[in-house]
């Protein structure tokens, strides 16, 4: 994922060779390309103008310092936009599950990665946290979607288990039982998985809209898959529009997408990347590291800190 964004990237910046203060027009020359870069990685329009602003109002008439080229400051300077643009240098990933038994809700399109997610974060929290975590299945919908869950549970350890499958009972009902039995057992923390659609429809979000006002949960995360582009801004758009969502989980990051939904997404919804999903098994889960991914996206780690190391040497010579 995201090479070809960053072999485009890497090839303006090597035009720019001048020195002194940075032109507009070499600036300029430059974020013509990248907003062409940028447009052909399935970045949402609206993103890709205010990127290029900041960037444009960050460059322009700046000092280059001393020691390194205009080329390889701009560098530093898209490099840390991106960094903005995916949630900040502290973005916080952590989740909220303080109070026992705290509620993850996971909800997304079908096929999103929402089951295996929820199996994922069972492990990591019951690993590197310690708790114990009760999962339960909504989806009705889906032969096996249950014994899917259930199976992912086993895998896991044994601070971790599966709701008891009740057949022919409604995704309400069931998260009602969840909530009990969470209660009664002394889980730490409680996710449930939810009914996938292919396509947002009224029913599929009145029935998420419902248990999310059952379970009152504490982390609603929103499940999309990074290699469906531009659709998956849109999604993102109407689900936040029905459900007091929390985050977002990008999965497939592991695979070969052009990763424009990965920078739009948190963007145009406000909310925070929590989770990266970079495999089918149960520990192909990262926290999202802003930085991590906005290295990979420009592909220029050495020459960002190189900027970084130049520009604390100026700072330390002009105190
Ligand atoms: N490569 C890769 N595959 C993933 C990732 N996350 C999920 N998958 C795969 O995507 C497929 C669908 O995952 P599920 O977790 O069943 O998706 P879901 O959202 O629960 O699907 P529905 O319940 O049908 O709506 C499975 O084959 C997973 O192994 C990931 O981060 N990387
Ligand atoms: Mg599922």
């Amino acid at each position: 994922m995201f090479d070809t964004l960053s072999e485009r990237l890497g090839g303006i910046f090597d035009g720019l060779t001048g020195r002194g203060a940075l032109s507009e027009k070499d600036v300029n020359a430059a974020l013509r390309e990248i907003r062409v870069a940028l447009l052909e990685a399935d970045v949402a329009l609206p993103v890709v103008k205010d990127f290029i602003d900041g960037v444009r109002s960050r460059a322009v008439g700046e000092e280059v310092i001393r020691s390194v080229k205009p080329g390889q400051q701009v560098i530093k300077i898209v490099y840390d936009a991106l960094v903005d643009m995916l949630g900040g240098e502290e973005a916080d990933t952590s989740l909220r599950i303080d109070s026992p038994p705290a509620i993850i809700m996971m909800a997304g399109l079908q096929g999103s990665g929402k089951t295996t997610t929820t199996g994922k974060l069972a492990k990591r929290l019951s690993e590197k946290e310690r708790k114990r975590v009760l999962l339960a299945s909504l989806d009705t919908r889906r032969p096996a979607a249950m014994e899917q869950l259930a199976i992912l549970a086993d895998q896991c350890n044994e601070n971790v288990s599966a709701l008891p499958i009740i057949q022919g009972q409604l995704p309400a009902d069931i998260a009602r039982r969840a909530l009990n039995a969470a209660k009664i057992s002394g889980y730490d923390v409680l996710i449930l998985d939810t009914a996938g659609r292919t396509t947002i429809d009224e029913q599929m979000m009145n029935e998420v809209a419902e248990i999310a006002q059952i379970a009152n949960p504490s982390e609603t995360l929103l499940v999309a898959d990074a290699l469906t582009g531009q659709d998956a801004v849109e999604t993102a758009s109407r689900f936040n529009a029905r459900l007091p969502l929390t985050g977002l989980v990008l999965t497939r990051m592991d695979g070969d997408g052009r990763g424009g939904a990965a920078l739009s997404m948190r963007a145009v919804t406000g909310l925070p990347i929590k989770f990266m999903g970079v495999g089918e098994k149960l520990d192909g889960l990262d926290a999202f590291d802003a930085k991590r991914v906005a290295g990979r996206i420009l592909g220029q780690g050495d020459i960002v800190s190189l900027v970084e190391k130049a520009a604390e040497q100026m700072d330390t010579e002009k105190a």
